[in-house]
Order: C-alpha cells, then structure tokens, then sequence
C-alpha cells in the first residue's frame, strides 16, 4: 500500500507541477488512508483517491477593473469546483496578492473533506483572485467585485456552487458581489451566497462562527483528556474574522488571550486581549495593529512578529497556511504547550505537526477545529430555503452540536483505526470515507 500511495503522489507532483500548497495538503491526507483502502478495497478498484484529487472543473478567468485615477488593472480569478458527490460544490473566495491555482486546489482539496466532517450535504470548492484589498477605496473593491461576479455567476447557483468568505472575503465584499449576481440573473437567489448580511438573507453566527467553533472543538479535545479550556492561557494569530471570533468565544469560555497578530506585527497585551478595541482597529478601521498598542497601555509589540514565543497553554493558528513552523513548534513545546488548534487552513507545516504530536500536544487539524464557518454557512443556506431566519442562540446551539459531532467522530475514528487521540488521522479517514463512498454510488462520473 506505501508503495501505491507513493506513486499516486509522484504522479500528482508530475501532472500539477509547481503546485507546493496542493501536493502538500493530498500528501498529508493519503498519508492517513492506507489503512482504509486496505479495509475497503471496493473503494480503491473505484479509483476513487485518484477522482478525489481530480478536481471536477477549474475555471480561470481575467477580472478587469479600473482603480480611482482611472488606471485600468488586470487580475485574475479563480474557481475551482473540487467535488460534487455530497451536495453542491461550496467554498469560500480568498483575495490576497499571494493566490494562485496552487493556492486554490489545496484550499478546494481541503474543503471537500471538511464539508463532509460536518455532516451536511456540502460538495467542496475554493476561489479568489491575486487582488490587494488592501490600501482600496470602497469603489475601487466594489468594482473590483463587480467584475469578478460578471464572470463567475455563469458557473454559481444555489444547486451548483455556493460561494463564501475567505481571506480579504467579509461582509463588504460578499454584499458586492451578491449585488452584481443579483443585477445579472435578475434573482434574488439568496442561497448562492453566504456570510450575508443579516437584512439581505444572511444568518445569525455566520461571521462568529468559524472562530467560536474551533474554540469549541479545542474545549472538547481538552475535555477528552480531562483538561479544561477555562484558566489557560492562549495566543491566536491573525486578527481578521476567525482570529477575533476564536478570541471572543476563548475569553466567554474563561480562557485569556494575550497575543494576536497581522501580517506585519504581533502583539503582547499579559492583561488579555481588549476585545473592544480590536474591533475597531481590525475591522472599523481596517488599520495596522500597531495601533493596538499605540492605545492599549501595557501591550507591546513583540519582535521579529514571533508570536509562538509567547509562552501559553494553547496556540491557535488563525491567520494562513505554513505559518507554524517546526522551530516555532520547538519554542511552544519547550515553553509547556497543551494544544494547538487550527482556526486557519493549513497553517501549521508538516514538521511541526509531527513535532507538537509526538511531544503528546493536543493537535486540532483544521479541516475538523475550523469546519464550524463552512457548517454555519449550511445553515445559512437552510434559513434561505425555508424564507426562515433562526435567533442567534438557536443558531449558535445547532453550532455547538455539529463541532461536537465533529470531535466525536473523529475521535471514534482514530481510535477504531488504530490510533487514539490522533485527531488528524480521524478526520482524514472520515472525510476520505464520506466522499468516496459517495462517488461509489453516484457511478463513474
Ligand atoms: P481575514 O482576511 O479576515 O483575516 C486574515 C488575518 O490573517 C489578518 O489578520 C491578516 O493580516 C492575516 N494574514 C493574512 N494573510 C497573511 C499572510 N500571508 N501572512 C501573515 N498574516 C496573514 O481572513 P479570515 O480570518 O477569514 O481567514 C483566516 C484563515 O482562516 C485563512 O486560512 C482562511 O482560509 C481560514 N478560514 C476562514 C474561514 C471563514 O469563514 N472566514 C473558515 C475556515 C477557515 P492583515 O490584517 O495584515 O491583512
Ligand atoms: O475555509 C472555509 O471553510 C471557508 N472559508 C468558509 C467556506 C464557506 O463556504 O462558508
């Protein structure tokens, strides 16, 4: 079976080349499914790792726009519609400079099995485009969008694909571009969207719900070794939409966060986080956090950004991938770390992974901790069938019971396989058993 998994890898890396995130995030899922395909058999004469990694359809496309001195500029877009055997592909779009097909088929891969963790009937996909939002005016993003959307909502649809947030994605963006797919098909199909705006057919706890599910899954780990969330110490990277929703639910849950991060600095604050003011900072004033510190007596940048070398009981990577090294696993194990939680995809590497897991670290992978976002946005898509709209408590409980949901199956599943406590083991084999599965039945499409 090594010898197979091998070959399918090599082959992979021959027919994407250059494609390091996409060959990174299969290599850590096939490393896990030996053990199932020799259980199941019948799925491997399907062939279905092999369908798996092939996405159904990839679309690339130009996004030209013209900037606020009447400059035109040139992007470009992606959408990558990974896997349709559970449900209608969804996913969010990420807009950052750095994105790339690479970018998008590990972010598309990724999402297949974590949509089918959640239980729902999700297919996976990804998209975005190497825009900047950074530095742009309202119009210049609106545009931006507008011109996007004028191509992608030929391939989008509540039955076919279901876009969402992502990096440099929030409630702005997803406004422009429900506009422009609304303007174009002449329908108010709210259900090709999610993370809305509650008074335009968006849901309660979608813009928590990432963050405050990955909190959640990382107090059902700790419980399952008999330790408790409430007391411990905890820094989060990031500072965007997941970052400040994993800080909000860790201090309701009696935890203290006393560092975040950007892309440029990080930050120390021992009294904890002041919640409040990172809010304004981060997403009023869409500002450096320096100006965090610059207003928050006590806090204090950390140097060189390394914010790992903050000694704490819990790390939650929450800002984009690799950005958990092995050194920095070194420092957080020397320094007493209980659990690492991915709140963003990928974000820890492979090295470190192993390090923080055979120095005995509780390891939240992200596609089980942060597949509360993805799960809401179901709900979300629920609440738009039905013409209905769910208090936030309603929401929030039916939250809670998928991140538990989660966690026990794939505790259950490491454990049947042969390894307990191996959370990235179960939520590999359970994915990989959802969708193949599936595609089993659905024929040879
Ligand atoms: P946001 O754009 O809201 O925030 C991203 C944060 O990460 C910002 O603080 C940003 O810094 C920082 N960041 C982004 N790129 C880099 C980089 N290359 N290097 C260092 N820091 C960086 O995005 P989200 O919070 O939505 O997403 C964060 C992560 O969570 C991503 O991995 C995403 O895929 C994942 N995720 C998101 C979900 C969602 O529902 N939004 C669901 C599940 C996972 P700055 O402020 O300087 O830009
Ligand atoms: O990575 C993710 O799960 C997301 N960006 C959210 C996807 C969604 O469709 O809500």
């Amino acid at each position: 079976m090594a010898d197979r998994i091998a070959e399918l890898l090599a082959e992979l890396q021959r027919r994407n080349p250059g494609e390091e995130e996409f060959h990174q995030s299969v290599t850590e899922v096939l490393a896990s499914i030996g053990p199932v395909l020799s259980r199941h058999p019948e799925l491997d004469r399907h062939r279905t790792i092999e369908r798996i990694c092939e996405p159904e359809r990839q679309i690339i496309f130009r996004v030209p726009w013209t900037d606020d001195h009447g400059e035109i500029r040139i992007n470009r877009g992606f959408r990558v519609e990974f896997n349709s055997a559970l449900g209608p592909f969804k996913g969010g779009l990420r807009f950052h400079p750095s994105v790339t097909l690479g970018t998008v088929k590990f972010l598309g891969f990724e999402q297949t099995f974590k949509n089918a963790l959640t239980g729902m009937p999700l297919g996976g996909a990804k998209g975005g485009a190497d825009f900047d939002p950074k530095g742009r005016s309202d119009g210049e993003v609106m545009r931006f969008c507008q011109s996007f959307m004028t191509e992608l909502y030929r391939h989008i649809g509540e039955y076919t694909d279901v876009p969402a947030g992502d990096i440099g994605v929030g409630q702005r963006e997803i406004g422009y571009l429900f506009g422009q797919y609304k303007r174009i098909t002449n329908r108010y199909e709210a259900g090709t969207i999610t993370g809305k705006g509650i008074e335009w057919g968006g849901a309660h706890v979608r813009t928590e719900a990432t963050g405050y599910g990955t909190v959640i899954f990382a107090r059902e780990m700790l419980n399952a070794r008999g330790q408790d969330i409430e007391g411990m110490s905890c820094s989060v990277s990031g500072s965007g939409n997941v970052a400040i929703f994993a800080i909000e639910k860790a201090h309701q849950l009696g935890a203290k966060v006393i560092a975040c991060s950007d892309s440029t600095t990080a930050v120390h604050d021992p009294a904890g986080i002041d919640l409040d003011l990172l809010k304004q900072v981060k997403l009023v004033e869409r500002a450096r956090l320096t100006e965090y510190v610059d207003r928050r007596a006590g806090s204090e940048v950390i140097p060189d950004g390394g914010i790992w070398s903050v000694p704490v009981d819990m790390a939650m990577p929450c800002a984009t991938q690799n950005e958990l090294h092995e050194a920095d696993a070194k420092v957080l194990v020397a320094n007493g770390v209980k659990a690492v939680v991915e709140g963003a995809n990928m974000p820890t590497t492979p090295d470190a992974t192993a390090l923080l897991t055979d120095s005995g670290v509780a390891f939240g992978p992200a596609k089980a901790a942060n597949a509360g976002g993805v799960a809401t946005s179901a709900l979300e898509m629920q609440q738009d069938a039905s013409r209905d709209s769910w208090s936030f408590g309603y929401t929030e409980q039916r939250l809670t019971e998928i991140m538990k949901s989660i966690h026990r199956t794939c505790f259950d599943a490491a454990a049947e396989y042969g390894d307990p406590g191996n959370y990235v083991l179960g939520a590999n084999v359970v994915g990989f058993l959802r969708v193949s599965r599936a595609m089993v039945a659905l024929g040879v499409i």
